[in-house]
């Protein structure tokens, strides 16, 4: 922490980016973030490979985020955060910080697991969300916390925890998320957002879905599979897969709930493969053996082959792990 705010004292130019197809902590932190440094006299381009989901564009300030780093100029400085490693912001920003257009990279994470691939890392798997992480670190700075900051780092909490249910909720969630209403965050407003503003063509992919329902080892593994027909029968988009998981993963009894997504591979078929644990399984481990990542209740990777295939290796490892 302390040689962070070090990192951002010495800095003018400050370039602040998450992962891709980002979620409410990626985004909410990068601009609660930003516009905390801004407070700072900072200089701060927001960017991400991706842009903005329809389903975040309510966000306080989200229209600034840049989808390109074309012409952007040189940065004293630069942010992954909600990044288990710099590779998760997208190849164009590791080709920028390798053309040498950034003097130092750090990583702000509550990821389990994490590559060291920044000058500093500043990671507490303690924490429900980035955004806490991202609050305590404007605190410590003493940036004034207005309502714009308070609305993007509450929605990173509510995200994460989906809504104060998940093992992540502690005592300090409930404390910062108490803080960030007091800041101007309107709960109600926030939720409406996230959870009751769904795009039609969504329900419509969850119609196409909910068929591919299948339960395994007595119940405790469940999982669901999204291909590339069901997105064009639904005219859906990559980011309306966004909570499917929480079908398998809403069933009584599941401890480990699966999501296989078909990606846009190069002829042979590729799955993005999301995995949620309710239980004791630690599902970090299943995906770090396919080479991704995550924490012990949420991790994905992706793997290349046919989905029987692929199923067949996944359900393997899970196995063994319930063992
Ligand atoms: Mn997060």
């Amino acid at each position: 922490m302390k040689a962070v705010i070090e990192a951002i004292h010495k800095s003018k130019r400050i370039l602040i980016t998450s992962h891709e197809n980002p979620d409410g902590d990626a985004l909410g932190s990068t601009l609660g973030l930003g516009l905390g440094l801004e407070k700072l006299g900072k200089e701060v381009l927001f960017y991400n490979r991706d842009g903005v989901p329809e389903l975040l564009t309510f966000l306080p300030r989200s229209e600034r985020v840049a989808k390109s780093l074309e012409g952007a100029g040189r940065f004293d400085l630069a942010f992954a955060v909600d990044c288990t490693g710099t590779n998760r912001a997208g190849r164009e920003f590791e080709e920028f910080v390798e053309a040498g257009n950034i003097d130092m990279v750090v990583i702000i994470d509550h990821h389990q697991t994490n590559s060291s691939s920044a000058d500093i890392q500043l990671l507490d798997p303690g924490s429900s969300s980035t955004g806490e992480i991202v609050y305590l670190l404007l605190k410590t700075m003493s940036v004034e916390i207005d309502e714009d900051i308070a609305k993007n780092l509450y929605t990173t909490i509510v995200s994460d925890t989906g809504s104060f249910r998940y093992s992540n909720t502690s005592p300090v969630t409930f404390r910062d998320a108490s803080e960030l209403v007091e800041h101007g965050a309107d709960p109600a407003e926030i939720s409406e957002a996230l959870f009751e503003s769904e795009p039609l063509r969504k329900l419509r992919l969850m119609a196409f879905v909910l068929p591919t329902l299948s339960v395994s080892e007595g119940n405790r593994v469940a999982s669901i599979v999204v291909d590339r027909s069901m997105f064009e029968k639904a005219g859906a988009r990559r980011e309306d897969t966004e909570g499917l998981i929480n079908i398998p993963r809403s069933i009584k009894g599941v401890e480990v709930a699966v999501a296989f997504r078909e990606e846009e591979g190069n002829g042979s078929p590729l799955w993005k493969i999301s995995f949620r644990s309710k239980g004791d399984v630690d599902v970090a481990r299943i995906a770090e053996r396919f080479g991704g990542g995550g924490h012990k209740k949420a991790a994905g990777c992706s793997v290349a082959g046919s989905l029987g295939e692929v199923k067949l290796r996944v359900f393997e490892y899970i196995s063994e792990e319930l063992a």
